[in-house]
């Protein structure tokens, strides 16, 4: 199939889900182009995808570049070039509505549109009043129109009041790159138990929940946290690290490349937000063989299975949160079984063969007008891990 893929090129899971499809996708050989102002970040140098970057042009009258009407063009030129079939926008602002409008321009060559919701796009971005409007617009315009959660599925019908209830397609990981080959067993003394939180640092993350919990971990047994990534609330963290006289156990490590390499060494990740509509860095460091403990909100428990992946803990309650840890923290056998348990159950149920297969299969019912249907009975919507 012949695909254009517009997301967000800079950090942030939906860009991040969107260039690891665009890649896999490639690999099985299909024809993938990703269109957009820089490269995406997580978009490796050798892979097939090609790359097609949006000039947005300055002009003294514009109060803003016009970006989006820049991607449309661009989109529009790809469309034509490479004879594409599919459009698929990741977040449904801005590239839903610009993958709409390429496909209106294109006419009377026919591509099909594929909205996939991540997330904020609904809950944070798309719900404001400036952008209701087009965003009800698109989810009804669009061919195909996913959530990366029924969660996420749900609260998008809650919200919008739309009669169409997004499909799910759950987010996956690449275990050929996040497993536990070489991971760090539990330490039984003479080194730090190693916590690790990955996140853009929004304040939907409560990084000082994170911070908080583990401090009072930290006074109980020898530990260290860090964080991988940056973002808006990195000073806040900062602050109340020094504030803490945790300077010496908190490692910022910004953003890395290699973030499996972190997660195969640390012994428990941490993700207290508000809410996710899925989590992704749950799933790979579930791959990586690390427990998680997280907030029993959003799409998280649709990821992470309480006692038996990881734990899952109420929104802003720190005490509760880092008693909970340290239970696990300090109690080998379990923790060795939550480990294998996270590793098994994102191979079984959230490996990238299985889910990509699922996208081909919604691109080609698309294609042949048929009605795609989810897989029934498995184990991502409630069903046990395979024996
Ligand atoms: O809010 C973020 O952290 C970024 C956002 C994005 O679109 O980049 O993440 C959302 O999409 C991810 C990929 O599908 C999900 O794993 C995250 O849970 C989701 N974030 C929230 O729902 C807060």
């Amino acid at each position: 199939m012949r695909i254009a893929v517009l997301c967000h090129p800079t950090q942030g899971g939906s860009g991040i889900v969107a260039t690891e499809l665009a890649m896999q996708l490639a690999g099985r050989g299909h024809d993938i182009h990703m269109v957009s102002c820089q490269r995406p970040f997580r978009l490796s140098e050798d892979s097939s995808v090609a790359f097609h970057k949006v000039d947005v042009c300055e002009y003294p009258l514009f109060a803003y570049p016009p970006h989006d009407l820049a991607l449309v063009n661009r989109t529009v030129e790809v469309a034509r070039e490479f004879d594409i079939e599919i459009i698929h926008a990741h977040y449904a602002v801005p590239h839903a509505m610009c993958a709409i409008l390429a496909s209106h321009v294109v006419q009377p060559h026919h591509v099909k549109v594929v909205a996939t919701l991540h997330g904020t796009d609904i809950t944070l971005v798309g719900s404001q009043p400036g952008f209701r409007g087009i965003c009800t617009y698109t989810m009804e315009m669009s061919d195909g129109l996913t959530a990366v959660s029924g969660w996420l599925s749900d609260r998008t019908v809650e919200e919008f009041g739309i009669a169409r209830r997004p499909d799910v397609i759950h987010n996956f990981v690449d275990t050929c790159r996040f497993n536990p080959e070489g991971r760090a067993p539990l330490p039984s003394g003479g080194s730090p138990v190693e916590i690790v939180h990955a996140s853009n640092f929004r304040p939907v993350k409560r990084i000082t929940d994170i911070i908080r919990v583990f401090h009072q971990i930290s006074n109980r047994i020898d530990a260290r946290l860090t964080f991988v990534g940056e973002g808006p609330d990195e000073g806040l963290a900062r602050e109340l690290v020094a504030e803490l006289g945790l300077c010496d156990r908190v490692d910022f490590a910004g953003s890395t490349p290699h973030v499996e390499e972190v997660l195969r060494r640390s012994h428990l990740l941490l993700l207290l937000s508000d809410y996710e509509s899925f989590g992704l860095v749950s799933l790979e460091a579930m791959a990586c063989g690390t427990p998680v403990a997280a907030s029993d909100s959003g799409g998280i428990p649709e990821v992470v299975q309480d006692g038996v992946t990881g734990m899952l803990f109420p929104v802003g309650r720190p005490e509760l949160t880092a008693a909970g840890c340290l239970d696990l923290l300090t109690d080998h056998d379990r923790w060795q079984r939550m480990s294998s348990n996270a590793s098994r159950r994102a191979r079984e149920c959230f490996s990238s063969d299985l889910i990509i297969g699922e996208y081909e299969r919604y691109y080609r019912a698309l294609l042949d007008g048929e009605v795609w249907r989810p897989p029934s009975g498995d184990c991502r919507t409630g069903g046990a891990l395979p024996e």
